[in-house]
């Protein structure tokens, strides 16, 4: 075997070790979800192929060409009996695309198909694409929302960050062939982390959709918002109706967003969500839930205070910091995967049930926005425990 051949061996054998290794359930934790021990995706998922030219004409030296950096918030969907995930696949030159990734169990074994999408492009070409919410609808097509990102055609040339994050649209029957509709029409000046509801509500697409002022800076946006459309071939958002604002000294003061669409329960219809606050450190991101009405899923019916999944341990670090970030989740017989990032840099999952999430929404205290008051709500868990302590603990 020449030397060449032997290391691209290696190579393969390397990336094959690390998509293989079996993810086991992470110790501790409060009973309401398993965090598992290993990342389900990483930059170096991403195959050898995509990354390195293997030809020793071209590439006598075998060094990496096209650089994957991470692997980060992805939509989700059962097809074909497997767990597929649509991640957002960062590359050195900071370019995000959507390649598919899949796995029989949904914890490990995640296998990235050959080839990342090839997204079709409307007149104005995307700069950046990412965070694709993947949608079951029950027209019968499969939607894909997800950002899309411009340079800001009013910015001075000294400005080369000012940008227009707007929803771009695709559906497909297959998951492989993809058809571009024109981007979102909204009355904001900015859109990310918009979500299309599962069913017609009054016969109408409905949108969670996030208004904001700036790039970054939610202004008078910020919060989660609803609305109404005829069409996903022409999707225009009329009016959009703050349902899950941004509150101070919370979890989302800064803002917030839906996840991934929600879930259907009997008892409604279950929402996680992120929420951002301000630190001396910079933002800091976590993932919330909340529960809204069966026949309204634009009324709020629980909101459970608090986090629900704040970063942990390595999850804390990345490219993006103090970060969880979650657009997929799946439900399989009752088990709930939930697919989170951490820190914009890799993906992982932790597992729940919708009785317990279910359970989690209803009976988890509401935020009553003063310490004071969180004290009474703890000292009435305490008085209740302390007398049945004394009655039922020897
Ligand atoms: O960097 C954290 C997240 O920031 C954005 O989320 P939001 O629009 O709520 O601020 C998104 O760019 C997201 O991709 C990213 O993970």
């Amino acid at each position: 075997m020449s030397k060449h051949l032997e290391l691209v061996t290696k190579l393969f054998s390397e990336h094959e070790k690390l998509v293989t290794k079996k993810n086991t359930p992470a110790e501790g934790g409060n009973g309401i979800y398993q965090r598992y021990t290993l990342p389900v995706l990483t930059a170096a998922h991403a195959p050898v192929h995509w990354r390195f030219d293997l030809n020793p004409a071209t590439n006598p030296l075998l060094l990496e060409r096209i650089g994957v950096n991470a692997a980060f918030n992805s939509g989700a969907i059962v097809w074909n009996n497997k767990i597929v995930l649509v991640v957002r696949v960062e590359g050195n030159d900071r370019k995000s695309f959507f390649a598919l990734a899949e796995s029989d169990n949904g914890i490990d074994n995640f296998r990235f198909r050959d080839y990342p999408i090839e997204l079709p492009q409307t007149n104005d070409p995307d700069t950046n694409v990412y965070d694709m919410r993947l949608v079951q609808h029950e027209d019968g097509w499969i939607y894909g929302l997800f950002c899309t990102e411009r340079r800001d055609q009013n910015a001075k040339d000294f400005d080369q960050s000012a940008a227009v994050a707007q929803c771009g649209i695709v559906r497909t029957r297959d998951l492989e062939r993809w058809e571009r509709l024109p981007d979102l029409v909204t009355k904001g000046g900015q859109q990310r982390n918009v979500v299309l509801h599962p069913e017609f509500v009054n016969g109408k697409y409905a949108l969670y959709t996030r208004p904001q002022d700036g790039f970054i800076d939610a202004g008078k946006g910020g919060g989660i918002a609803w609305g109404l459309c005829d069409s996903m071939e022409r999707a225009v958002v009329d009016s959009e109706k703050i349902i899950e604002p941004k509150i101070y000294h919370t979890i989302k003061e800064v803002k917030n967003g839906q996840g991934p669409a929600p879930i259907k329960t009997e008892k409604g219809w279950l929402h996680l969500a992120h929420g951002v606050r301000n630190t001396a450190a910079g933002l800091r991101y976590v993932l919330y839930m909340f529960m809204t009405d069966l026949k309204d899923p634009s009324t709020v019916i629980y909101k459970p205070a608090g986090h629900f999944i704040a970063p942990e341990g390595e999850e804390r670090v990345g490219d993006v910091s103090n970060v969880v970030f979650s657009n997929g989740w799946i439900e399989r017989k009752g088990i709930v995967y939930i697919y989170y990032a951490s820190s914009d840099t890799r993906m992982h999952v932790a597992t729940s049930t919708v009785e317990k999430l279910v359970d989690y929404c209803m009976n988890t205290p509401e935020d009553e926005l003063k310490s004071h008051l969180s004290v009474k709500q703890r000292k009435a868990l305490i008085d209740s425990n302390l007398a049945w302590m004394k009655n039922n603990l020897k």
